[in-house]
């Protein structure tokens, strides 16, 4: 099979390139626009034969026309993914993450492609603590950020353009993933590398909100999974139940780092957090048989902060200025 990968430069996309290239036969090529999130590095090492790079924009009509005629599925991964950056600059993430995906459905729909759009469970918006309850398909769509919200917005589209033009396409909506290649920016990468540089790690709030964390390699079996087997149509949510507070997580990179659990900060909350949110994954697990790998998340955790230390001159150029970013919102 021939696969368009669109934002396989970024951490989630890279890693199932990766997969994909050790797991199958198939040839992908990765469509990034390299913004501040996309590293080419995080691709290297892979068998040139079989991985195409081309650097372009999703929202670049003629491009996305020409790439979708070339293979014979597309799993669209790009957009802007941060939070903190939506609440400070949204524009961004209604051009990617709205206009980029309505770019590729028009293809899908021209070419007849198969297409799987890779959304979040921040689409349903968060849960209280005390809540038994967990995110199925069925749980209404609330989000609370600029990011969520063209998140839901894209998703929403994908639906729109089954139900009307017939597209063939699929969606699933995953918890927060970790793993190698992943931004200094986000939450366990800024830690560990803050650790690294000597600064104190930073928790928003009293750190009681709750992420439902799985590996990027879990992560990419899925979607592979729900790639081959998935029912058109159909949205997959993604889970490996890795229920964890963001207090509990800081504390066990310290302790994992030789640090004392208690030697971080607190500083201004996110503005809207989202309090907890936790995945359902029955459906993709009794219908098309998935299941994680990495089920134990220290161990995980101890493989991502090794992987972080080996790895400085990949994350090194971002540190700065991402923490000088965060440093203006008093974070
Ligand atoms: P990331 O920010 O690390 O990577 C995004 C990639 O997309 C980058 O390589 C960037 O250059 C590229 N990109 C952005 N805008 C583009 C455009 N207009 N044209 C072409 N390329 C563009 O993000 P990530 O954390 O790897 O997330 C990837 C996807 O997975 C996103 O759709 C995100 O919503 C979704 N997701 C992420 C998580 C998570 O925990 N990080 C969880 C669930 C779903
Ligand atoms: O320095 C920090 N301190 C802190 O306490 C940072 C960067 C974050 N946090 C908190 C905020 C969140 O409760 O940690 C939690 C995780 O934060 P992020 O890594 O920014 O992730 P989150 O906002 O939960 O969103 C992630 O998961 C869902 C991804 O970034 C999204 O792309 C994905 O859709």
């Amino acid at each position: 099979m021939r696969l368009l990968v669109t934002g396989g430069a970024g951490f989630i996309g890279s890693n199932f390139v990766h997969h994909v290239l050790a797991h199958t036969d198939d040839h992908v090529t990765v469509l990034d626009k390299l913004t501040y999130a996309g590293n080419r590095a995080s691709l290297a090492g892979l068998p040139e034969d079989r991985l195409t790079f081309v650097h372009g924009d999703i929202t670049d009509a003629p491009l996305v026309d020409e790439l979708f005629g070339q293979v014979d599925a597309v799993v669209h991964y790009a957009a802007e993914s941060h939070n903190d950056n939506s609440l400070h600059d949204p524009r961004p993430f209604l051009d990617s993450n709205i206009v980029g995906t309505y770019t590729l459905l028009e293809a899908a729909r021209r070419h007849g492609t198969r297409l799987h759009h890779i959304s979040t469970d921040e689409v349903y918006g968060d849960l209280q603590l005390d809540d038994p309850a967990r995110f199925t398909e069925h749980t209404p769509y609330n989000p609370s950020s600029p990011y969520s919200s063209t998140k839901a917005g894209s998703d929403l589209l994908v639906r729109a353009w089954v139900r009307s033009f017939k597209v063939a396409a699929t969606i699933s909506n995953c918890s927060n993933n970790y793993g190698p290649y992943q931004h200094v920016e986000k939450f366990i990468p800024r830690q560990i590398t803050n650790v690294i540089r000597g600064i104190r790690p930073k928790l928003y709030g009293a750190g009681l909100n709750v992420r439902d964390w799985i590996h990027a390699d879990d992560h990419s079996s899925a979607v592979l999974t729900i790639l081959e087997k998935g029912r058109i149509g159909q949205t997959y949510l993604i889970g490996a139940d890795g229920e964890k507070n963001n207090r509990s997580v800081i504390e066990l990179i310290l302790t994992q780092m030789g640090q004392d659990a208690d030697a971080y900060d607190h500083v201004t909350d996110r503005p809207g957090h989202d309090l907890r949110y936790a995945i359902d994954s029955t459906k993709l697990r009794t219908e098309l048989g998935w299941r994680p790998r990495y089920r134990d998340f220290e161990a995980g955790l101890a493989a991502t902060i090794d992987w972080y230390r080996r790895n400085e001159p990949w994350w090194a150029p971002a540190k700065d200025a991402t923490e000088a970013f965060y440093a203006r919102q008093g974070q």
